[in-house]
């Protein structure tokens, strides 16, 4: 089976290629821009994406809105991690957590998928910690300062460890299994 993968980001087809092609789905990358509301939770922007890139193709789509979660800042940045990305950087979110102990974070991943009238949702959570530093260079994004939990290297270090737990890897693996054999 082929799906539409509606994103403007080139890492996340990669990895959604690894997670998904050994199960027989084949990710097609639709670069498109829809418009995310700025909202606070990942799922409401997933949902309207969603619908929004369906009623431009017609055809079976997914999108996928992810967000890093750090506890001591209140679940900042959270909905807005893109932007403060872009802004910050890696060494902004390093330079407001110095100082601070508590370093748990969790990376969230909501894939929604459109076929016709319904949306359906699958999340995926990895929980972990920001590193006192920037360390590794695979990957993308906040990967090299990303650790999960039980590890002690960072998504950039270990890029086979980010396949295996990843809040990417566990939608989608959520996702194909609500597709199954029959679907997929
Ligand atoms: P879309 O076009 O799919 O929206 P995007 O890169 O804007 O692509 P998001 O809004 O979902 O995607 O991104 C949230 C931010 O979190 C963005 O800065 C990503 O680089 C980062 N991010 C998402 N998944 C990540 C991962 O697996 N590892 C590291 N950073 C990640």
């Amino acid at each position: 089976m082929r799906l539409l993968f509606a994103t403007g980001n080139e890492d996340k087809v990669r990895e959604a290629r690894e997670i998904l092609e050994p199960k027989g789905v084949k990710v097609e990358h639709l670069e498109i821009d829809y418009p995310e509301p700025q909202v606070d939770d990942l799922e409401t922007v997933a949902r309207e994406g969603v619908r929004y890139v369906f009623r431009k193709t017609g055809e079976p789509v997914f999108v996928e809105d992810s967000g890093l979660f750090v506890d001591a800042l209140n679940g900042f940045p959270g909905p807005y991690s893109a932007y403060v990305h872009g802004t910050l950087g890696n060494g902004g979110l390093l330079k407001l957590m110095e100082g601070i102990r508590d370093r748990r974070a969790t990376f969230r991943s909501v894939v929604a998928f459109c076929d016709g009238p319904g949306v359906s949702v699958h999340v995926g959570e990895v929980e972990g910690e920001i590193a006192g530093e920037r360390r590794g260079t695979a990957g993308f994004g906040y990967d090299p300062v990303f650790i999960p939990e039980g590890t002690g290297s960072t998504f950039a270090e270990d890029p086979e460890g980010k396949s295996a737990v990843s809040h990417r890897r566990r939608a989608l693996d959520s996702f194909a299994e609500w597709m199954g054999p029959s679907r997929a």
